[in-house]
């Protein structure tokens, strides 16, 4: 394949179905923890195990990082660094609800900034397995099959004009004064749609319009999402379809994490209803 980032777009669309399949049999907790100190399923290990190995192959591929490892693991010095989390909402593999993995094409080494993304995109294990990938200024979608075999969906995904439905994380009495005061004013307008895996419920803010968001805790003012893992790539994802991302501040394509596993307040969606929200915290 003689375009590098197709090569490692197909090596995820690929491994997604051998991901998929071996779900079932890996619903179990390991003995350790990820580096954000949270439970890891057996099926966390063997998506990033698969996802390195497989990654790294290819020769474009410098670096591969993940949400599941500590450290950077170094390729043979290909220019592209592949950040992933590799099953994105895994503890929704209890309740047999939607997961998947999410990754991002970065051109600088990793630890880095927004801008230095080239594409990203997931792979959401629903009902149907499907691929999103923004790249180039274009979000498209397929459907995979079980070779990982891409049947385009829409080749241009924009987010609705109608804004129609919201998802917000943590628990209530976690969240700050602000935040819950914007939370009522969403609650009058659209309609709540939360599944407990961040791209799942990215996905019905694609498909319907709306707001996603996992906010600063008042005892974690970070919130739980990785800026690197997640918030940039589904950022990238979000902006290219024509919405907005944000920290609470700014647009997350424009925050740089000075570690791999740093943290973030998230939000993306309908460029109004980010504004509004950058207005209530600020
Ligand atoms: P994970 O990558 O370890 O699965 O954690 C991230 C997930 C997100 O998909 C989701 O938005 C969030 O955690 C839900 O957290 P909680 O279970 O605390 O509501
Ligand atoms: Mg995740």
């Amino acid at each position: 394949m003689s375009d590098p980032v197709e090569a490692i777009v197909d090596v995820v669309a690929r491994t997604a179905p051998e991901v998929r399949a071996g779900l079932a049999g890996r619903r179990v907790y390991e003995s350790e923890e990820n580096p954000s100190g949270e439970r890891q399923l057996a099926a966390d290990v063997y998506a990033d195990e698969l996802l390195e190995e497989r990654l790294l192959d290819l020769p474009a591929v410098g670096s591969y990082a993940s949400e599941e490892r500590e450290a950077v693991v170094d390729g043979d010095g290909g220019e592209f660094h592949v950040a992933c989390d590799p099953l994105d909402g895994s503890s929704n593999l209890k309740s047999n609800n939607t997961m998947g993995t999410l990754f991002g094409v970065y051109e600088e080494p990793l630890p880095a900034p927004g801008s230095a993304l080239v594409a990203s995109g997931f792979v959401l294990f629903g009902p149907v397995t499907t691929m999103v990938l923004a790249r180039e200024g274009t979000v498209r979608e397929w459907v995979l099959d079980d070779d990982g075999d891409r049947e385009l969906v829409t080749g241009d995904l924009r987010l609705p004009d109608e804004p129609t439905v919201y998802g917000f994380g943590g628990r209530v009495p976690n969240w700050t004064d602000a935040f819950a005061d914007y939370v009522a004013e969403v609650e009058e307008e659209l309609k709540l749609r939360y599944g407990g895996a961040m791209i799942g419920d990215v996905n019905q803010v694609l498909t319907y319009g709306g707001i996603f968001g996992y906010p600063g805790l008042r005892d974690r003012p970070a919130g739980k999402l990785r800026l690197l893992f997640e918030g940039h790539p589904i950022a990238h994802v979000v902006e290219t379809a024509g919405g907005a991302s944000s920290n609470g501040e700014r647009s997350l394509l424009d925050c740089e994490p000075d570690g791999l596993h740093e943290r973030t307040p998230l939000f993306v969606g309908d460029d109004e209803y980010v504004e509004r929200l950058e207005a209530a915290l600020s």
